[in-house]
């Protein structure tokens, strides 16, 4: 443009700790200077993925609904969860198993879920955490409404909203992320770019280079960065939540990822991509660079691994026991909740759904 000037000017900084092959990139912050805490993280994600792995044989064999597996994404999840204080509040979409076994929901809890029991969503360790949101983008309001109520009452707590790649389209998204940025909320978005919205993959989801300016047009503090390093994670988020709680306003993280797996157990990803991109993306998996990296410090061993994967192996077979045990809710159950009191055509269905089920 002749003669113009540029009135403003950004960037989207982005930040990788821990490279694919588990070598530091530079000084470590010390927010993630942790040992302990790299550990309890590791074994988290080897806790996600065996519970993960198990929940779709369950679905295979008929003895869970659908579910969304999160193969190759559990370091953005208990990233986070680590990042997290016990009085922030979760707005998850419906992957983010990981997060939600760190703060404290019980393996059997999201078994129910998964298998239509909404019992599942009573988490005893973190009631005011939100169950998992199917309807796309739909928490993003709820979460920046949590945000908006932390701050008029002055409490210092921060709302995390996660959000798929694909949801940043829609236009809840938007509206949360602009009145967050509008009223200066303790709102940390995170955008788990794990490059698919079912078979639509990001270049056709948007013209933007990343998914992190977004936080831009709505005014507030964004980067991007490598989602499948665990300590990446830990200092975007652990910042972001320490801004937001001390008052210093909301933040979007743009974590890149990649899903491995199927979109959810009724889909079949060979069909959209090819298989050598999977090949590509496993080899920047998250879980293979955090053992290295614990390896080479003399914090875990195979010994170590093997024993571990048996006590959760054993843990995940108890609750499986626990949720296949657990007697069935009434089918009037359905119809409870949802109105004071239940409108005439609903009467009536729970008049036929009772007959049905009596009959089984
Ligand atoms: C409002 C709404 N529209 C459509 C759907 C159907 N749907 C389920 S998952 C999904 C894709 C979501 O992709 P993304 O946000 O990238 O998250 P991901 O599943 O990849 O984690 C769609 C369109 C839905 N659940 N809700």
């Amino acid at each position: 443009m002749k003669g113009g000037t540029i009135v403003a000017d950004f960037s989207v900084p982005y930040l990788q700790l821990l490279d694919a092959d588990g070598r530091l990139t530079g000084p470590l912050p010390s927010l993630a200077d942790n040992p302990q805490e790299w550990l309890a993280m590791y074994r988290m994600m080897v806790r996600t993925r065996l519970f993960d792995t198990k929940a779709v044989n369950l679905q295979r064999t008929g003895k869970l609904g659908t579910y969304p597996p999160c193969l190759g994404q559990e370091a953005v999840h208990v990233g986070v969860g680590a990042a997290l204080l016990p009085q922030d509040v979760v707005f998850p979409v419906y992957r983010e198993i990981g997060t939600k076994f760190w703060r404290g929901v019980t393996l059997r809890d999201v078994l129910l879920y998964w298998g239509g029991d909404e019992r599942g969503t009573h988490y005893v360790n973190t009631p005011q955490d939100f169950p998992f949101c199917v309807p796309i983008a739909s928490q993003m309001p709820h979460a920046a409404g949590a945000a908006l109520a932390f701050k008029l009452r002055g409490e210092a707590r921060c709302a995390l909203g996660y959000i798929g790649d694909g949801g940043t389209s829609q236009g809840a998204f938007y509206e949360a992320i602009n009145f967050a940025g509008a009223r200066g909320l303790p709102l940390v978005t995170v955008v788990v770019n794990n490059q698919y919205a079912i078979s639509a993959p990001v270049r056709v989801q948007t013209a933007c280079e990343t998914l992190a300016q977004k936080g831009i047009a709505a005014g507030m503090r964004c980067l991007q960065i490598d989602g499948n390093d665990l300590l990446a994670v830990r200092v975007a988020v652990g910042e972001a939540a320490e801004r937001a709680r001390r008052g210093d306003g909301p933040t979007l993280i743009e974590a890149l990822t990649y899903r491995l797996s199927d979109h959810t157990t009724s889909d079949d990803a060979s069909r959209y991509r090819d298989a050598e991109e999977v090949t590509a993306a496993r080899a920047r998996e998250p879980m293979v660079r955090m053992r290295r990296f614990l390896e080479e410090r003399k914090l875990w061993s195979d010994a170590q691994e093997a024993a571990w994967r048996a006590e959760c192996s054993a843990e995940i077979e108890a609750a499986v026991q626990e949720y296949l045990t657990t007697p069935r809710q009434p089918v009037d159950s359905m119809f409870d909740h949802v109105y004071a009191e239940l409108p005439r055509s609903l009467e009536w269905q729970r008049e036929e759904a009772r007959r049905f089920s009596g009959r089984r």
